[in-house]
């Protein structure tokens, strides 16, 4: 016999286990065990050469498996912890010490009436995404790897694929794409495919301020999660949830704003529960507003980052839902409509809507018609601006708070605010001029001519600061009332001075952007009442702002801060996000619930007993983190002004024809 021939190359193992030293100087144990590979596998039978070999598979995709997702956990962790170094309260939270909760939403047993979903990650882990921090260049390849995995995982890709579309990553921009229309979208000479959006990566990293956002979302995220998940509103406190209904409010509402922070794990989940769990067929009345600005427009406005045509098929289910509140003698539609029998109805004590809410479902409304090539959507709606724009009962261009759905008329004559029950209407006649390339010169006639009756009739100025505020008018007396509602007003007066209205309108803007800020700042807890009162009188003694017992509360409202991102995009002058970061500030002092969640407070003159009220609207998630993220961005290309118009409920939209 020949001997065999020298290996070219070393194909064996040795294993040397023998009493020596330790790496760390100490006796260990050393044992010397040699063989030939290729000998030792020729005397095996071939069964045991197949479980050596699907050991060796298995050994190897767990080592594989464990290597990565060791390395994705780290990378998480360091850019949490990093943020919540930097947001850590001044003053420790007053709301209850926190309890260790579930991980998984599905592992609080008897909170959720549906079946429990599952919330393990899906497929390797590596292939999660994660939020776009780091080097951009990485950044990119990264998500292109992550976007083709989870399209795989999800089969969200197959089916966005089957219907011309593609996840497109995070950050904003729109570009013509090649995307099939759906069959019916030639309509109204806007094209699908002119308006197909490609979303890029956002270029700039995310900043400490961004990141301090990002860490209170996933704060009020988990407490949703944990105890909510499914269910419309958190109730932090109580670690339970309240109905309002029963289509998972927050997590519609908050799909965009997760998508904007970089979170693709959590709106992949969210999305996951979307696909599976949200039903329309439901025997459940819905605001028509309220359903509009927040499902249909957060479904819409997902459908537009996301590049995800789950949602717009949704959008037109809920869509379709809604039509049968517009059946009214009038057209003016009933305020509820019930989604899974058909019925509409007013409010059980009067046929009266409210004027702010008939007049603030149509950026909604027409954008489904667009996307849908479906008239009847924008037709509806529309019908219902014509016919306010040609009502009596206003006053140089103000409206009244209700109108009939039986005689389409206004009711309550001589009541004028621009807080609850008209606020919206005014925004909306602006941003559907803008939204339809500013050609519908009805719109514009009637926002001027609304900004000259606010400046006429509503505006007056504090003492001893001299805060420029807007009143109410009462039968022609003057109320130095003020809504924090109405603090949307400084950020769409900016918006229409960008998009070329004149320019007092931003010095009006900014005039009630000192105001507004001042009603948090002269507050004890650095946190706004929802209804101020302004002193009128002489005195240097009192505060300008002023509080009523019954109105100290705060709900997590969003319309400040909506207004100091508009407000620093279009100038630039940073004190904006420094005042947007005092506010972020307060919001974690005061309303942050340590076992998840922020809650809405019940005094915000006594720091000590804010008084948590157990509740967290949908809006904190959907509108009042979003902004804050927005105004902490120095890119104008995140949610361009020129690209993107906001619904009332800060779910941008696309405009039709973007400058
Ligand atoms: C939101 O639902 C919308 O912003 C609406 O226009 C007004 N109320 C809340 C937020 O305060």
């Amino acid at each position: 016999m020949y001997p065999p021939p020298a290996p070219a190359r070393r194909d064996f193992i040795s294993v040397t286990l023998s009493p020596g030293r330790s790496y760390d100087g100490g006796q260990g144990l050393r044992l010397k065990w040699s063989f030939s590979v290729p000998q030792k596998w020729k005397q095996l039978s071939r069964l045991q050469r197949t479980v050596v070999l699907f050991l060796l598979v298995v050994v190897m995709l767990f080592g594989l498996l464990s290597y990565v997702h060791v390395a994705d956990e780290w990378t998480a962790v360091d850019s949490r912890s990093a943020a919540a170094g930097q947001m850590r309260p001044a003053n420790p939270p007053v709301l209850p010490a926190p309890q260790k909760a579930a991980e998984n939403p599905e592992a609080v047993a008897g909170l959720s009436p549906q079946k429990p979903q599952r919330h393990f990650r899906r497929g390797p882990p590596n292939l999660q995404i994660r939020a776009p921090d780091g080097d951009p260049q990485e950044r990119r390849q990264d998500r292109a790897q992550r976007r083709a995995e989870v399209v795989g995982e999800a089969g969200w890709g197959a089916e966005a694929q089957r219907d011309g579309l593609r996840w497109r990553g995070a950050g904003t921009k729109l570009e013509q794409g090649p995307r099939h229309p759906p069959k019916k979208a030639e309509f109204f000479g806007w094209p699908f495919q002119q308006q197909a959006l490609r979303i890029r990566a956002s270029r700039t990293p995310q900043n400490e301020r961004q990141k301090a956002v990002v860490d209170a979302f996933l704060h009020a995220w988990a407490g949703y999660r944990k105890f909510a998940w499914g269910h419309d509103e958190l109730k932090p406190l109580t670690r339970s949830f309240s109905e309002w209904f029963g289509l998972g409010l927050t997590l519609i509402d908050a799909l965009d704003t997760m998508w904007i922070l970089g979170l693709k794990k959590e709106f992949q989940e969210a999305r996951n529960w979307v696909s599976k769990r949200l039903l329309f067929q439901k025997d459940v009345d819905v605001n028509l507003f309220e359903s509009t600005i927040r499902i249909l427009g957060g479904l819409l406005s997902a459908f537009h980052l996301s590049g995800d045509i789950l949602f717009l098929k949704k959008a037109e289910d809920f869509g379709n839902r809604l039509m049968p509140a517009f059946r009214t003698p009038s057209k003016i539609p009933y305020s509820d409509v019930n989604i899974g029998t058909g019925v509409a109805h007013p409010p059980r004590w009067t046929s009266d809507s409210t004027v702010a809410e008939v007049t603030s479902i149509q950026l909604e409304f027409r954008e489904l018609s667009r996307l849908t090539g479906d008239k009847k959507f924008q037709e509806a709606a529309e019908e219902v601006t014509r016919r306010v724009h040609a009502l009596h009962g206003k006053l140089d261009g103000l409206v009244p708070m209700f109108i009939n759905t039986n005689s389409g008329s206004f009711t309550h004559l001589g009541v004028f605010t621009l807080g609850a029950r008209a606020d919206s209407y005014y925004e909306y006649l602006l941003k559907q001029w803008i939204q339809g390339g500013k050609k519908e010169r009805q719109l514009l006639e009637d926002y001027l001519e609304a900004v000259d009756g606010i400046r006429k009739h509503l505006l007056a100025r504090s003492e001893p600061r001299k805060l420029t505020f807007v009143g109410e008018l009462n039968h022609g007396r003057f109320s130095a009332k003020m809504d924090h509602l109405v603090c949307f007003l400084p950020g769409t007066l900016a918006l229409g001075a960008h998009h070329g209205l004149p320019a007092e309108h931003m010095e009006l803007a900014q005039a009630l952007m000192d105001t507004c800020y001042q009603m948090y700042r002269q507050m004890e807890t650095g946190l706004s009442p929802e209804t101020a009162h302004f002193n009128l009188h002489h005195t240097k003694a009192v505060k300008d702002v002023q509080v009523k017992a019954a109105d100290r509360h705060n709900l997590l409202r969003p319309e400040t801060v909506e207004s100091l991102f508009y407000l620093y995009r279009l100038t630039g002058n940073r004190k904006y996000q420094d005042w947007g970061w005092e506010i972020l500030h307060s919001f974690n002092t005061y309303t942050r619930v340590p076992s998840g969640g922020y809650s809405s407070i019940s005094n915000v003159q006594d720091p000590r007993h804010p008084q948590p009220r157990d509740k967290m609207e949908s809006f904190f998630l959907g509108e009042t983190l979003k902004y804050l993220y927005l105004l902490f961005s120095d890119d104008p290309d995140l949610l361009s002004l020129d690209t993107y118009v906001f619904n009332t409920e800060a779910h941008p939209l696309p405009i039709w024809a973007p400058s």
